[in-house]
């Protein structure tokens, strides 16, 4: 038995966030503790919805318990990437009767299974970090019981997507991303652009050999990802981006990485511009450095953990219409 890797996925579930989902899920390596909810990409109902169908396909609805975190950013109202990602799962709808979110809030379940095991529980944050925030400014020993904050967001020093600053999670709630980056965490940041534009996005022939998998979970794959891939090609993105199943796989498999790098991150919350703007120092303004940024990773092991992950035989609990 590999040893495996406490963790919980805090997420804005749709299309790539399925699919960091799914190796929470289906990864021997992991031992996902929970999914917390968090506003961001779509419609939170919407996207609490996806988390099930998520669980589903992977033959495990029921067995992971789903919290409903912030329904909102800490200071400014929701901004969606309905735009991008439509509802999130590609139209996909199943009978929810049953489907059962905690009675916990996502804030204090973050809380309580870091305190739990203090030192020992990784959270995968891939959406708006607002639960994260919440939990700092709720819990004082939040930061210390948490081993390693994993985070997809900002930019080092590259463009954005949402604006041609800001990547879309520190844009939507920048100042709770500025807390958490002054927190204290133990931080590993999946950044948007160059990483993810060079290195994690699928093209057309490794779409098509996903789609040949003919798995459930390949099905299910490319149905969640087809309006985001039609999104990504008008604005000249050849393939699906993968931040934040990339986000999860570096946890589970630190060996993905080929180079990272410390620096001071921090985030705008006032400019006129530049909303929500990582700024990563590399080292030489006289910062102290307060996360690992991934600078490279191997890309085709990380097409093939995905690959393989979506060949794995599963039987979805319930029909998916
Ligand atoms: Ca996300």
């Amino acid at each position: 038995m590999p040893e495996t890797t406490p963790l919980v996925i805090d997420t804005d579930t749709a299309q790539d966030d399925c699919i960091a989902l799914l190796a929470g899920l289906l990864d021997p390596r992991a031992d996902l503790r929970a999914v917390t909810m968090v506003a961001g990409n779509v419609d939170f109902d919407h996207q609490v919805r996806n988390a099930h169908l998520t669980c589903n396909v992977a033959g495990r609805l029921g067995e992971v318990p789903i919290h409903l975190g912030c329904r909102r950013p800490m200071v400014r109202p929701w901004e969606s990437a309905e735009n991008v990602h439509g509802d999130g799962a590609g139209g996909l709808t199943m009978d929810l009767t049953g489907c059962e979110p905690e009675p916990e809030h996502a804030v204090d379940a973050l809380i309580r299974l870091a305190a739990e095991n203090p030192g020992e529980l990784s959270i995968v944050a891939i959406g708006p970090l607002t639960n994260i925030a919440t939990a700092v400014v709720k819990d004082p020993d939040f930061v210390r019981n948490v081993k390693t904050l994993y985070v997809m967001g900002g930019s080092n020093n590259a463009r954005g997507n949402i604006t041609a600053a800001a990547e879309f999670n520190f844009y939507v709630d920048p100042e709770a991303a500025k807390t958490v980056f002054a927190a204290g965490f133990e931080i590993v940041v999946v950044p948007w652009a160059p990483l993810t534009l060079d290195q994690a996005v699928f093209d057309q022939p490794k779409l098509d050999e996903i789609a040949a998998l003919a798995t459930p979970l390949a099905d299910f794959f490319t149905k969640v990802c087809a309006a985001t891939l039609e999104f990504d090609r008008s604005v000249g993105i050849d393939g699906t981006t993968h931040p934040d199943s990339l986000t999860a796989a570096v946890l589970l498999h630190p060996e993905l990485v080929t180079r990272s790098a410390r620096y001071h991150v921090d985030v705008e919350t006032a400019g006129e511009l530049t909303r929500g703007y990582a700024a990563m120092s590399w080292g030489v303004h006289g910062l102290e450095p307060n996360a690992t940024v991934i600078e490279e990773i191997d890309a085709p092991a990380f097409y093939a953990y995905i690959k393989n992950l979506l060949a794995t035989p599963t039987t979805p609990v319930r029909e998916m219409a």
